[in-house]
């Protein structure tokens, strides 16, 4: 696989600290933040402080060390949050956008955390 990081991409600068974000948990690998644009009541974006632009990106190139952190991080959020089914809450939604099909936006690898209201059908 060949991806060109920008590193001039929004996520990028929030991890450099260059612009500020709403913190929800920080690991050594990764940070999860809340939207700027919630599209639920809970709205929660995870990344890794590593140069992925997208999951497969993530998935075939980072350690697993990394990829360990991140998928933990994005369960702790969910217990935290009181919405996992195994603890009877009432359940969420967890997605990732890649490339101009999957209408991503930010060109670092990100994981969408949704959960607060009943989120319907999968796509439009
Ligand atoms: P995607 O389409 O999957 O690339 O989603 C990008 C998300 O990033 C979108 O839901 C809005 C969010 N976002 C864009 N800029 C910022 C920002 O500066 N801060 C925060 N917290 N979120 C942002």
């Amino acid at each position: 696989m060949a991806y060109d990081y920008d590193d001039q991409n929004i996520f990028a600068k929030i991890l450099r600290g260059e612009i500020p974000n709403d913190t929800v948990l920080e690991t050594e690998h990764s940070l999860a933040f809340r939207d700027i644009n919630p599209q639920a009541p809970q709205h929660i974006l995870v990344i890794p402080k590593g140069a992925y632009v997208c999951h497969d990106h993530f998935a075939m190139e980072a350690t697993a060390d990394e990829i360990v952190d991140f998928v933990r991080v994005s369960g702790q959020i969910c217990a935290d949050l009181g919405v996992t089914p195994g603890a009877e809450g009432p359940g969420y939604r967890v997605m990732a956008n890649a490339g101009e099909h999957g209408h991503q936006e930010v060109p670092h690898y990100h994981l969408h955390i949704f959960a607060g209201r009943p989120l319907g059908p999968m796509l439009e």
